[in-house]
């Protein structure tokens, strides 16, 4: 069986689905980074794959992407005790209601205060509008010292942020762009962690093992051994809260593509009644392709119902697959936000971010603030007036990450 990486690369969210159409029902065999490899989708499938006797992390992440996207030492290439307790830090950080309704309101401050300026503006562009206003929220919420920046290092953040998720899966510019980005902000980060640790050690400061703010919390985690994080791995994990929050970029153009698709959602959405504006988020997550997969190596020979996985072998979880799944969704290929009306998705049906649990699992701790952002940005978005002039809105398949080619350009905001 032929490596299939090159064909990944080029056909990037197809290459899956395709690959499931040629081969017979059941798990997808293939080889991929020099591996065998087995795809799997369904919640059935994401029960077998979050449970660490079939899959474990360390070992499953390639170089490229840990450069670029998750940065070496990451919660992600962690499993057992260890990935648990660093696991802790950003739920802690990350899933308290209280954080969740702080940060979306940040953002939503950020929102307004970003649509003064739209409006004495001819043009802007929504993606990268977007990935700015959440940098800028992402850092208020996560105190100081990220929110003393001055303006020009938050709009160099905001680029690089952006930068590291667009480059993880592409050998081009972009990934070396990403790599630049990654290796700017860990060593900024890194210097800030040094320096807060020595005052603290200087001032006896408390506030470095109490206060939630990120880079406080961050710098006085301790992981399983009992051992504070190097400073470079803290740098690290401080860019997994801040960098997913700015990728809510992406969904935000996503949206306004689907409100662009579809004017007769715009006054339901704005109008926002009965959690509409939670169900059309649920909507963009589901229907538009953000991650692909995720993946994972069984650490023994592993059966999935019956069909052998070798050990060392890579296993896929679909989710892009997952989440167009007609056995799943009806019209899987209808953006159609109805379906999420009146009820939240269960826990391993929907899974753009990942699925099992976000406390335990390697599901991505920052989905609800996800949701909750959405929830608030789009039917803002429904609720303004602007024209969107002639642009190239194909979203592009092959491209991975991928976003309307044009990142949504709006006219005449008003
Ligand atoms: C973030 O900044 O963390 C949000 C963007 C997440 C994209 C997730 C892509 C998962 C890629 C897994 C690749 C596995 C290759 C074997």
């Amino acid at each position: 069986m032929f490596d299939e990486s090159p064909a990944l690369l080029r056909h990037g969210y197809a290459w899956l689905p395709d690959l499931t159409r040629r081969q017979a029902p059941g798990p997808v065999r293939t080889r991929l980074l020099g591996r065998p490899a087995v795809a799997l989708r369904g919640p059935e499938a994401v029960r077998f794959f979050y449970d660490e006797d079939h899959v474990r992390r360390r070992t499953a992440l390639p170089e490229p992407v840990l450069s670029t996207l998750f940065g070496k030492g990451a919660v992600h290439t962690l499993d057992g005790p260890e990935h648990r307790t660093r696991k802790e830090l950003f739920v802690g950080l990350l899933k308290d209601r209280a954080a969740v309704k702080d940060l979306t309101e940040h953002v939503t401050v950020e929102w307004e205060r970003a649509l003064g300026e739209w409006r004495a503006r001819f043009r802007v562009n929504l993606f990268d509008e977007a990935g700015l206003l959440l940098t800028r929220a992402v850092c208020t919420w996560a105190g100081a010292p990220l929110a003393d920046q001055p303006e020009r290092d938050v709009r160099e953040l905001a680029r690089d942020l952006a930068a590291m998720v667009d480059g993880f899966a592409t050998p081009g510019l972009r990934h070396w762009r990403a790599r630049r980005a990654r290796g700017r902000q860990e060593e900024r980060l890194a210097t800030l962690v040094d320096e807060l640790r020595r005052r603290a050690l200087a001032e006896q400061d408390p506030a470095v093992t109490s206060s939630h703010e990120v880079v406080r919390a961050v710098a006085a985690h301790r992981d399983a051994d009992g051992a504070p994080l190097d400073a470079r791995t803290a740098a690290v994990e401080i860019l997994n809260v801040i960098r997913p929050t700015a990728a809510i970029a992406w969904y935000t153009a996503f949206g306004a593509h689907a409100l662009h698709r579809h004017p007769e959602l715009r006054e339901p959405l704005a109008r926002d009644r009965d959690g509409y504006g939670r169900a059309f988020a649920h909507e963009v997550r589901r229907f538009y392709p953000f991650a692909p997969f995720v993946a994972g190596v069984a650490p023994s020979r592993v059966e999935w119902h019956g069909e052998p996985v070798p050990e060392g072998a890579l296993v896929l979880l679909d989710l892009y697959g997952q989440n167009h799944d007609p056995q799943l969704w009806e019209s899987p290929y209808t953006f159609d936000p109805e379906r999420f009306t009146g009820r939240e998705p269960a826990r391993d049906e929907l899974v753009p971010q990942g699925g099992g649990e976000a406390a335990t699992g390697h599901r991505c701790p920052g989905e609800d603030i996800t949701v909750a952002v959405l929830a608030a940005l789009l039917p803002r978005l429904a609720r303004l007036d602007y024209d969107v002039p002639a642009q190239d809105l194909r979203i592009p398949l092959r491209r991975m990450p991928t976003r309307p080619r044009s990142g949504f350009v709006m006219a005449h905001v008003r």
